[in-house]
């Protein structure tokens, strides 16, 4: 694997999630992988994936789920890697329980937990660029150019009304 980061769902139906934090890090100019690694249904190649990522070269992983959302504190029991869970939003209870799954983490194993939904996958990608950005000036570069695009545009249409 020449990616760095690896974007991981419990499910196929995760991906108009997921794929917020997939188009961020194609902005910035960051590889990734993109799979599907259920908790649930493929708990081996879950413990696998986790077990090997770091002898695949990954940094960071983003691992996505909804409901009983196990999957990134279980993948962050097998691996050092940082592991930054996503809340899927659930059809049942609105992501709530997605959210509860993941961020209450036993002392000891560490996930970092995003917002629900779509903002949440897309700060989860930004963030994984943040931290291989600490090592990569390039990469800075383009975060900062991110930021601030992001600033000028609210700034040159301050007024709600005008479309
Ligand atoms: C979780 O169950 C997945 O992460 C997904 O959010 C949810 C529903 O999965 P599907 O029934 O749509 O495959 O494991």
């Amino acid at each position: 694997m020449t990616a760095k980061v690896a974007i991981v769902m419990g499910s196929a139906s995760d991906w108009p999630t997921m794929q917020e934090a997939s188009n961020i890090l194609e902005q910035l100019g960051v590889e990734h992988h993109v799979e599907v690694v259920s908790a649930h249904r493929t708990p081996d190649k879950m413990f696998d994936f986790a077990a090997q990522a770091v002898d695949n070269g990954l940094e960071v992983i983003i691992a996505g789920a909804g409901g009983a959302a196990h999957l990134p504190g279980m993948i962050a029991s097998k691996t050092r890697l940082p592991v930054l869970g996503v809340p899927v939003q659930s059809r049942a209870l609105s992501g709530q329980d997605s959210l509860l799954s993941i961020v209450q983490m036993p002392k000891g194993i560490a996930v970092g937990t995003l917002a629900i939904g779509t903002a949440g996958a897309f700060n989860a990608g930004l963030l994984a660029a943040q931290i291989l950005a600490n090592h990569d000036p390039k990469l800075a570069a383009a975060i900062d150019t991110f930021r601030s695009e992001q600033t000028q545009k609210i700034l040159n249409a301050p007024d709600p009304r005008v479309p």
